[in-house]
């Protein structure tokens, strides 16, 4: 690449492995860190470990354990052993259960400016608070890294997100990416890279830039990046990392694909309205509405500076009685410094409930609200059900706001009676006990053996494509179906590991029945067909949005867009991404309808064009496809193809 360069194509280009980005549609880049968590982790190391590759390849690797921490049942603690033993083997550190949220503990511990990061979590992009390329992919694309193999992601734009001014007090990051959601939606970001650039920067520590990319999730893009400067050295120095800094700053004069101003001084307290979190409101719009419940914490609110901001708003004062809340740490660090300073006396003190430090309420898997409540939470993402209760409104907000609500039980306004700012801690406590297997990073343990109790089923693999298909249409959605809307997760999380029984699910909130039909249509020798409006696949990494359907036999998915984690899952698990060339075709195909899909191999290894006949007409179809897509999917997916 030619100078002068932005923050993103430093990192990408000094990381390039595979194609060209002046030309090619797609670049592979060589991975330094991955991160998995429980939830995708089992399937990530069922499928590394059927590469037969005998231990990790990158710098780093870690597993964490933070979504399956409940325990109702064997299969948590199945799922734990399993992966504590597959760390030890293959030279992975291991994050023991209650050690913390993985993006949060890889900040703190593991992140590196100006290295790659690949999870298998679509939050991973948390890692660009601290100038990572960090990027959220599916559980086999992360196996494919610790193996040594290249990430592949479109050829990127790049927009920089010019920052000026300094934030007003009760006003935080939060509020920021909510006013970049406000501007750019959770639709059409696919392929971008957000930078954020600019004097604003300075003015921001490093978990209130890790808040900011860590909701990049929701815009959709590719992921977020932030420079490495000052900031993030004086937060390496104060976790006794500073071995680990390097500056990086986009060079004077870069060139950007596109850019936006926002003057931090200006930026309003604001809030994700039910059901999406590029529903944006002001939260003096909302003032005074009754609040049922309000959880704090997650990947996105989880640190220090966000628990100790709503302790200092508590101090001293109480919950209103109507009103429950809950508070989650992001690390036993948040802990222990909260413990240390006497924040946790005061939340403890105010009436607050103190959840475990792990996912939680955030993944529907503690302190679901009552029916029809109004839930404040300081987390990312607010699908209609995610909270674990269809009827809930769930409203994103930040810290501030979510602390002067508690208070009254209605939507307050933080600015109004703002705490003071709290400074970045000149040292962090460090504690890595409970990262296990450290000494044998990389190297593994000969003679472990791997753990599997009933719970880990062996991981299905897919059957080259075939041509001359009868498909049918087993299901049709409509706009920004999410991948919780495809494998819910909640009550449903603990068969993560257990393909067959996990798919009796799909698609459980919008139709209970997919499973069985398409079970009766593979029995009558018919390809499934997923028919789906704008945005299909939004929200998480989980592969298993994909693998499972494709354990029912669907072969392809119509839809107007689809989003790129889910897309590039599709393709992994053999199932074709198409978009309709005419968006209006949708209205053409219903559930139940028989469509030819015998020219389905053929498009697929030409020019990507299907013309399929359904009761209604011709529908055209269209998807584009690398030559490494094209052999993916014609192998029957990326395991079948290795
Ligand atoms: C999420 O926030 O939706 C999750 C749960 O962390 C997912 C991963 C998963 O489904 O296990 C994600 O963000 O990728
Ligand atoms: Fe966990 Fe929620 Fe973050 Fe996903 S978004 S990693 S469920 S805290």
């Amino acid at each position: 690449m030619e100078k002068p360069l932005c923050v993103a194509w430093k990192i990408l280009s000094s990381h390039l492995v595979e194609g060209d980005p002046s030309v090619d549609p797609e670049l592979g880049i060589r991975i330094d860190q991955t991160l998995t968590q429980d939830a995708t982790g089992t399937m990530a190391y069922l499928q590394f470990e059927s590469m037969g590759v005998k231990r990790v390849k990158t710098e780093i690797s870690v597993s964490y354990v933070d979504h399956n921490t409940v325990q109702i049942g064997f299969e948590n603690a199945d799922d734990h052993d399993f992966l504590q033993s597959v760390a030890k083997k293959y030279g992975v550190v291991y994050s023991k259960c209650g050690n913390g949220i993985c993006h949060q503990l890889h900040l703190e511990r593991f992140g590196r400016p100006g290295s790659t990061l690949l999870g298998s979590d679509s939050h991973t992009p948390t890692g660009g608070g601290i100038g990572q390329i960090a990027i959220g992919a599916g559980g086999i694309d992360i196996a494919v890294a610790m193996a040594g193999g290249a990430f592949h992601i479109p050829a990127p734009k790049v927009r920089a997100i010019v920052l000026k001014g300094k934030l007003r007090r009760g006003v935080s990051a939060k509020d920021v990416i909510l006013a970049v959601l406000a501007k750019y939606g959770t639709k059409g970001n696919v392929g971008w890279i957000f930078e954020y650039t600019g004097p604003g920067v300075k003015t921001l520590d490093v978990p209130s830039r890790a808040t900011i990319a860590n909701m990049g999730a929701e815009l959709g893009v590719t992921t977020s990046v932030f420079p490495s400067d000052n900031v993030t050295k004086q937060f390496l120095a104060a976790q006794g990392r500073s071995k680990d800094f390097s500056e990086i700053l986009p060079d004077r004069g870069a060139k950007y694909d596109d850019s936006f101003e926002i003057d931090l001084s200006k930026v309003e307290p604001l809030m994700a309205a039910p059901h999406s979190p590029g529903n944006i409101v002001s939260v003096k719009s909302m003032k005074g509405t009754k609040v049922n419940q309000i959880m704090i914490g997650s990947c996105t609110n989880s640190s220090y500076r966000d628990i100790r901001t709503v302790a200092l708003h508590l101090r001293g004062k109480h919950v209103a009685d109507d009103v429950e809340v809950g508070i989650a740490c992001g690390s036993r660090q948040v802990i222990n410094m909260l413990a240390k300073d006497g924040s946790l006396a005061m939340l403890h003190s105010a009436g607050c409930r103190m959840l475990e430090n792990a996912c939680g309420f955030c993944i529907g898997a503690h302190m679901s609200p009552r029916t029809g409540a109004v839930s404040l939470r300081t987390n990312n993402r607010n699908f209609e059900g995610r909270s674990g209760t269809k009827s809930a409104k769930v409203y994103l907000v930040s810290p501030e706001t979510a602390a002067a609500s508690a208070l009254t039980g209605k939507v307050e306004l933080p600015t109004e009676k703002p705490v003071a700012a709290v400074p970045a801690p000149k040292k962090f406590p460090v504690d890595d006990s409970m990262f296990l297997y450290r000494s044998t990073a990389g190297k593994g343990v000969k003679g472990t053996v791997i753990v599997r109790g009933p719970n880990i089923a062996p991981v299905p693999k897919g059957v080259p494509l075939a041509s001359g298909i009868k498909g049918v249409c087993a299901i049709k959605v409509g706009d920004k179906i999410t991948t919780d809307h495809i494998m819910p997760a909640g009550a449903r999380l603990k068969f993560r590991s257990n393909i067959p029984e996990y798919a009796k699910y799909v698609f459980e909130p919008c139709d209970p029945k997919f499973h069985d039909t398409c079970l009766a249509n593979k029995g009558k020798g018919l390809a499934n067909v997923i028919v789906a409006g704008e945005s299909y696949g939004q929200g998480s990494s989980r592969e298993h949005a994909a693998l499972c359907p494709m354990y029912l036999g669907v072969k392809a998915v119509f839809a107007k867009s689809i989003e790129r984690i889910h897309r590039a899952n599709l393709i992994n698990f053999g199932i074709v991404p198409f978009v309709f060339a005419d968006p209006s075709d949708y209205s053409k195909i219903d559930a139940g309808d028989a469509i030819s899909l015998a020219g389905m191999r053929a498009a697929v290894e030409g020019d990507g064009r299907l013309a399929v006949k359904t009761p209604k007409g011709e529908v055209i179809l269209e998807t584009s496809l690398s030559a490494r897509e094209k052999h993916i999917l014609l192998s029957g997916g990326l395991l079948a193809s290795l």
